[in-house]
């Protein structure tokens, strides 16, 4: 398989029992070493992480406990050959965090939240990455007069402050998301992630992640989000994926529901190097229908879509697009991009 350059990553939480709000498990868990075997089968080079996807049960276990599972951790995964991409505190699923995590209206949520970072800092040396990943899942409102958003977006600087001075290696990607699990966040789309990151003491350090189905639901198109972020340097991953409109978070195939938007995506990363310094990575879920021996196939879907894109991507004519722009000739400009994408590219 052809790759152009690109590397692919996935975290474990991919490969899910299918509970949705409405239902239970419909799958039995894999266990990880059966999940790392999916890796290789579906050749991805590298593994996103959530902190206690790493080193499980962590809040019970002292710093040399967490140090010495982290490592082991990377010691199985070098082993593979996979790298690991970027670790993200777990900050929604704790009793702690119901009101929130670092804009919790209780101080000691606030610190349980930090010191939960800090550790998933120290678990991302272990496993050989400084890139941390935030999704602010529970930052946000269901009452907004509960909280005063003002002062949750200097809780927020003041967070991510205490992070950069506590590691002066790590690099943070802010992953927004307007709702769900909260009605409103506090950080819903891309230029909220970098403009907080410019506040900090270390904006060099800052960046964010762009989903495709976040800004979908933000009413945005995730290629101009892409662009945004990389044109200031700060698109530091993203997590590929789809979304029908605007309703619960889907994480559908990438290119599953619209494919020309999908194809804009690869468009902006490709024409923009992306493959040079980021790497591809995927939240996507397997439909619920899915029994668990196939529930793989939306993973190998969207890395086959993503290279097939860089293809047609690679494929246009950027002469005859020129032209066509000069002329202002959009609905022909529009037609050689479908007649594009319609075309039998060869499979990777
Ligand atoms: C939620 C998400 C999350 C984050 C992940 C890493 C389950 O909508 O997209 O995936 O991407 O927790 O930050
Ligand atoms: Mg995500």
């Amino acid at each position: 398989m052809e790759k152009y350059g690109y590397r692919f990553s996935f975290g474990p939480w991919n490969i899910h029992e299918g509970a949705d709000s409405f239902g239970p498990s419909v799958r039995p868990s894999r266990d990880f070493e059966s999940k790392l075997a999916v890796f290789k089968e579906l050749g991805f080079d590298a593994v996103q992480f959530h902190d206690d996807d790493a080193v499980p049960g962590l809040d019970d276990l002292s710093a040399t406990q967490i140090r010495e599972r982290a490592q082991a951790m990377h010691q199985r995964l070098s082993e593979l050959g996979l790298v690991v991409e970027f670790v993200a505190p777990r900050l929604w699923e704790h009793p702690m965090t119901i009101d929130g995590a670092f804009t919790s209206n209780d101080a000691s949520a606030r610190e349980y939240a930090l010191e939960r970072a800090k550790k998933a800092i120290d678990i991302s040396h272990e496993l050989g990455t400084n890139l941390l990943v935030l999704w602010l899942a529970r930052e946000g409102t269901y009452l907004r007069e509960a909280k005063d958003a003002y002062q949750a977006t200097h809780q927020l600087l003041e967070a991510l402050n205490a992070l950069l001075e506590y590691d002066p290696q790590v690099r943070i990607a802010i992953e927004p998301k307007p709702n769900e699990p909260m009605d409103l966040a506090y950080i819903p789309t891309i230029g909220h992630g970098v403009a907080l990151g410019l506040q900090t003491i270390d904006p060099s350090r800052m960046g964010v992640l762009m989903e495709s189905a976040h800004a979908i639901l933000a009413g945005l198109d995730p290629s101009d989000e892409i662009a945004f972020a990389m044109s200031f340097g700060k698109l530091l991953s993203v997590h590929l994926n789809d979304q029908n409109g605007l309703k619960y978070d889907q994480d559908r195939a990438f290119g599953s529901v619209d494919l020309r938007r999908a194809f804009n995506q690869v468009r902006v990363l490709d024409t923009h190097l992306y493959w040079s310094a980021g790497m591809v990575g995927l939240d996507v879920k397997a439909i619920r229908t899915q029994p668990a021996p196939i529930a793989i196939k939306h993973l190998r879907n969207s890395l086959h879509t993503f290279l097939r894109l860089v293809e047609v991507v690679r494929s246009i004519d950027q002469q005859a697009v020129k032209a066509l722009i000069a002329q202002r000739d959009y609905e022909e400009l529009d037609w050689l991009i479908l007649d594009s994408l319609m075309r039998r590219q060869g499979s990777p």
